[in-house]
Formats: structure tokens, sequence, C-alpha cells
């Protein structure tokens, strides 16, 4: 039987493609997490425990790493790497476990795959690529140069410019895909989507940086994962792959959506400052993704699955609850 080494696999996206990958394929899953702020083994229950294991530690912990990978068969085992700090507004509050995890994270994981040459698919974000105008015909593909924007989305591009080295230099058997903006259960209520549920569900407004007019290209964390199956399966060693699934929409729209599907009036949000260096618009365009691998997103009604999202949240305040004032204090010390 086959393993999969899941980094971040107890964070929002590592932890649905934990739950899809043992659902979708006979792989087993061992999840390497630091279970810092972010992370939640409350996002890890009830899986199948003769498939399912979990080691909390470091990923720049060489030592460690290099004990899990060593027991990983280069024949027919993956490290599948999410783990990363994640949010752009701490990035700017406080860079240094960015640098930490994402650069110094990447770098001790692909160091231990190359020795041992296990298959490694890197997870990255559509936002190494900067912004564009919001009247831009053009949207991101592989050959867009990179120009991120925030301490976090410089650290992604460091982390995918190591890893495609990796590949030339020392024969990394690598992937990297880079994802838009992803939507679902078990996201951190500090990210915009859940942050605005919960204020909702908690009596308190949205709050909207800016004008709100920037533009997000949203998909299904479902979606994001099962291309994630595709590229390990069908992904060509060395490639880049952008997932996206057609989903721009400014932020304006994402709460006015919110506030009707919840049966609030759609203008029943209040703007609040801008975040510093605030990216206008992302647009993936995934069509390389879609001829090489025949991927396609299973979520295409933007409104349906943040309707079922939204119910997610509404079922599960014992999942997000014990978060919810602590990162509004956090927000409430930067003005946000
Ligand atoms: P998240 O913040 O919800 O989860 C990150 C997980 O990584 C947490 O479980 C955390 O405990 C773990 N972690 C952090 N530092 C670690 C370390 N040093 N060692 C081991 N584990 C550590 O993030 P997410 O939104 O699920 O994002 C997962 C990945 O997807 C990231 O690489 C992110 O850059 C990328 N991505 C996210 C989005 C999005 O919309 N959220 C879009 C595109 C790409
Ligand atoms: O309260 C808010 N109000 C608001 O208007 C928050 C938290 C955000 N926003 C805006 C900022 C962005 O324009 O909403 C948009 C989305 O914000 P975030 O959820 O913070 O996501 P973003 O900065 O776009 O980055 C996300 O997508 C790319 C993920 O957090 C990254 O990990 C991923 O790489």
């Amino acid at each position: 039987m086959s393993t999969l080494l899941v980094t971040g696999g107890a964070g929002f996206i590592g932890s649905n493609f934990v739950r899809q990958a043992l659902e979708r394929t006979d792989h087993d899953v061992l999840v390497l997490d630091k279970l810092t702020y972010a992370g939640n083994l409350a996002s890890l229950e009830d899986l199948p425990s003769d498939r399912f294991r979990f080691e909390r530690g470091d990923i720049a912990d060489a030592d460690l790493v290099a004990r899990l990978v060593g027991g990983l068969d280069p024949a027919t085992d993956a490290i599948v790497h999410f783990a990363a700090e994640s949010h752009n507004d701490n990035s700017l509050e406080g860079p240094r476990p960015f640098i930490d995890t994402n650069v110094v994270g990447t770098f001790t994981l692909i160091e231990a795959a190359r020795r041992r040459d296990i298959r490694f698919h890197h997870i990255s974000t559509d936002e190494v690529y900067g912004d564009l105008e919001l009247d831009d015909p053009g949207r991101f593909t592989e050959l867009t140069a990179y120009r991120p924007s925030s301490p976090y989305s410089s650290t992604k591009a460091a982390s995918d410019l190591l890893v495609a080295a990796w590949v030339r230099s020392f024969g990394l058997r690598a992937t990297i895909s880079g994802c838009s903006n992803n939507y679902g259960p078990f996201q951190h209520v500090e990210k915009f989507i859940p942050r605005q549920i919960t204020n909702i569900l908690r009596g308190r407004r949205p709050k909207l940086y800016g004008t709100g007019r920037n533009v997000r290209d949203w998909i299904h964390v479902d979606d994001h994962n099962s291309a994630v199956l595709a590229i390990l399966e069908r992904g060509r060693i060395g490639e880049t792959y952008l997932i996206g699934a057609d989903g721009e929409r400014d932020n304006l729209d994402v709460v006015g959506t919110i506030l009707e599907v919840m049966g609030r009036d759609r203008d029943a949000y209040d703007l609040v400052g801008d975040r510093p260096g605030h990216d206008l618009r992302y647009a993936i365009d995934a069509s390389k993704l879609r001829a090489e691998t025949g991927w396609a997103p299973g979520t295409t009604d933007f409104r349906e699955g943040l309707a079922r999202t939204v119910e997610w949240y509404r079922a599960n305040e014992a999942w997000w609850a014990p978060q919810k004032d602590a990162t509004e204090a956090r927000y409430a010390e930067i003005g946000r």
C-alpha cells in the first residue's frame, strides 16, 4: 500500500485533502503538522485509524523530516506539501514565521525528498504573480512573471523557485500547483469568507477592506484538492499547473451574496481601513491543467457552494467558536 506524507494536514486545505484522498484513493496518509494557531486536530476527526496517522512536528526540523521521509518508498509514495503560514494580514504584522516555515521548511523537505528520490508535490498560490488591473483582459498563466507583493506571497514565490531549482539541479521529481482563493468547510475564521459568515452568525456586520472592489477568483476547496490528486496521478514532472474554476468576483459581491444567503440586506456591511499593499485582482487561466489531466471543477455555482459553506459554519460552531474572539481581538488591534 502506498503512502502520502501530507504536510499541513491539520489546516484548512490539507485536512480537506486528507479526507478526499482517503475517500477517493487507496493511499494511506501520514500527516506532519506543527499545530500552529491555524492547525486543528478537530478537522481530522473520524478518519480510519488503519489508514491514517498523525505526527506533530515542524517541517523545518531536519532530523524529524529525515526520519519520516526515511520511512517512505520511492517506488510508490509521495510528499504533498501544504504546510505554510498562509495569511497575508499576519505576514504584514510579523513576517518571521513566514520565512521559517515557507522558505526554510520547504528547503528542509526538498532536501530530504531528493536524497531519497521521493515524488514531491508543492502547493503554491496565484499570489506569486502579484496582481492584475480590474480591466486587464488577461489572466495568470504558468508563464506569467513572478511579482509577489506581500511577505506571504514573496515567501511562497521563494519556495516555488527552490522547488524548481531542485528539479533542475538535483533531479527532484516534483510538480508545483498554484491555486486561486479557496472557500469551504474547516477554513480558519481569520480568512475573508468564514470571517464574514461567523460575524453575521454572532450578530456583527461583515467588514470589507478599502472600497470592496478587489477581485478574487474563488474555487471550492474540494476542487483544488481533486486537481492536486489529478496532478499527482497525471502531471508531468518539473511542470507547474495553475488551478482555478473561473470564479472571479469582487469582495462587495461576495459579501452581498453571503448576506443574501443568510437572509440579510445585501448592503448590511461596514467598510474598514485597507490592507497595506492590497492586491487588486487575481484571475487564473487553468487551461493547461484541464488539457493535460482532464480535470474539471465539481462546484461551478458559487452561490450554491457558498450556501453549503454557510450551513457548515452554522452547524459547526463548536469547531470555530474557540478561535473567533482571539481572531477579532487581533483585527481590532490593527483597526480592521
Ligand atoms: P492554513 O493556514 O489553514 O493551514 C496551514 C497548516 O500548516 C496548519 O495546520 C499549520 O499548523 C501547519 N503548519 C504551519 N507551519 C508549519 C510548520 N512549520 N511545520 C508543520 N506544519 C506547519 O492554510 P491553508 O489555507 O490550508 O493553505 C494550505 C496551503 O495552500 C498553503 O501552502 C497555502 O499557501 C496554499 N494556498 C492556499 C490558498 C487559500 O485560499 N487558502 C490558495 C492557494 C494556495
Ligand atoms: O475581513 C476581511 N475583509 C476583506 O475585505 C478580510 C479577512 C479580507 N478582506 C479582503 C482581502 C482580500 O481582497 O478579502 C479578500 C480575501 O482576503 P483573504 O481571505 O485574506 O485572502 P487573500 O489575501 O486573497 O489570500 C488567500 O488566497 C490566496 C489565502 O489566504 C492565501 O493563503 C492564498 O495563497
